[in-house]
């Protein structure tokens, strides 16, 4: 594909971007380049990639033919100028904050997280890096954080496990008013499909391309997308040198075939979604549910702004708290009891004592995430069996939730 033909659809460039088969002996499929290193023609040649005067691939850990497919296809599909691909989501966070953070800098960065960046900022407090955790939907707590020393906003939109979204637009214009702050945000719940962050003015888009970009569950994996002038800097050092946490080629191409149908799952893992949300909203077991496609959802309005639709995953609290919660999650029958999330499998996870048990009690308090709350990824099964699941899971905590109730009614009489 003729990658300066401008107008191809996201699904088009999500399966043809930066290839054709009449460069690889017709091959439909991308080959795999299962090389570590690559040969140089000559001394002169080699000492020249090195001193980044010669273009070409050199080294895996630096650049590979299929990495380098992947990310022009990344890039294009966030609509960014360059990515640089990694082993895992936190290997892309890791990196980029050492290739953009100095001792003595601070760094912004919104009230929830994934629990292993929360604990990923807490390791780089230790060198001399300031964190300040700051509500990012109100925009004067954002002006009043601001100070000449900020080199970066960084946030989760929609937030991993509560859901709570951030005004990406309202927040870049207000960190551009500063020279040097770059904002980063986590794109893994959404999805290019659904949200693209640099075109609301974010500088860099991070993603735990484990989740929906591979969307089959089968590897880790995570992709940087910037500017060409950042992601180079995040290559050459975050990459490179600091983090070394290349993604394999093989895992790539695995990757490059999850893209293929990205859109198709985004969109039957947002219906199933909000079908498995309104059924939870509407049972009496329920205390709360927390989902952008709901009309109680407290951020309705700017779900609908910034995001194509409302995503796969759901946050609720049972009347009763964890100890229903948890007689929900073991009562469930299709749905799998397993932290990750974008996979074709529905799943079901308890975040303070699974992905966010990386906080203390008090922590996760303070950064707004429930003991009680459950969270879901909604899968791509069919909708009547998932529903049949939570349904009948309900209907255990129901009864459950309701039996000291009626123990009490007796006692009175
Ligand atoms: O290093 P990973 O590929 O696992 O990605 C880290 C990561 C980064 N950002 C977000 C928003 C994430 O959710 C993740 C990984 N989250 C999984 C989860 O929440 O279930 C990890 C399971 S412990």
């Amino acid at each position: 594909m003729n990658n300066k033909r401008p107008g191809f659809g996201f699904s088009t460039r999500a399966i043809h971007h930066g290839y054709d088969p009449k460069d690889h002996h017709g091959a439909l499929v991308p080959p795999i380049y299962l090389s570590a290193t690559f040969a140089f023609p000559t001394a002169e040649y080699g000492a020249a990639c090195f001193a980044g005067e010669a273009s070409g691939h050199f080294y895996t850990r630096i650049s590979n033919p299929t990495l380098a497919l992947l990310e022009s296809r990344m890039a294009a599909l966030e609509n960014g100028e360059a990515a640089v691909a990694f082993s895992s989501g936190m290997g892309a966070i890791a990196a980029t904050f050492w290739t953009l953070l100095r001792p003595g800098d601070e760094v912004i960065v919104s009230q929830t997280l994934y629990g292993c960046t929360f604990a990923l900022l807490h390791g780089i407090g230790e060198f001399g890096i300031k964190v300040r955790h700051v509500d990012l939907t109100d925009l004067a707590a954002l002006q009043a954080a601001l100070c000449p020393a900020t080199r970066m906003i960084y946030c989760e939109t929609p937030a991993n496990p509560t859901l709570r979204l951030v005004d990406i637009a309202a927040v870049a214009r207000l960190a551009h008013q500063q020279p040097n702050v770059t904002v980063v945000v986590d794109n893994t719940y959404c999805t290019p499909y659904l949200q693209r962050p640099l075109e609301l003015g974010a500088d860099v888009v991070v993603h735990s391309a484990t989740k929906y970009l591979s969307g089959h569950g089968d590897i880790t994996a995570g992709i940087a997308v910037s500017s060409h002038a950042i992601a180079q800097r995040i290559r050459l050092h975050g990459l490179k040198d600091l983090t070394g946490a290349v993604m394999s080629p093989q895992d790539a191409a695995l990757l490059m075939r999850g893209l293929k149908t990205l859109a198709l799952r985004m969109d039957r893992h947002c219906s199933n979604a909000q079908a498995v949300a309104e059924a939870l909203q509407a049972h009496p077991a329920v205390q709360w549910v927390t989902y952008p496609g709901l009309a109680s959802f407290p951020q309705y309005e700017l779900a609908a702004r910034q995001m194509k639709q409302s995503g796969g995953m759901i946050a609720f609290e049972l009347k009763g708290g964890i100890d229903t919660g948890r007689r929900f999650m073991n009562a469930l029958k299709l749905f799998t009891r397993a932290v990750s999330l974008g996979d074709a499998e529905s799943l079901a996870q308890h975040p303070a004592s699974m992905t966010h048990s990386t906080y203390t009690p008090e922590e996760r308090a303070q950064h707004g995430i429930s003991e009680g709350l459950v969270r879901l990824s909604v899968g791509l099964e069919d909708v009547a069996d998932l529903l049949a699941d939570v349904q009948q899971a309900l209907g255990k905590c129901a009864r459950a939730v309701a039996r000291p109730t009626l123990l009490a009614a007796h006692a009175v009489k």
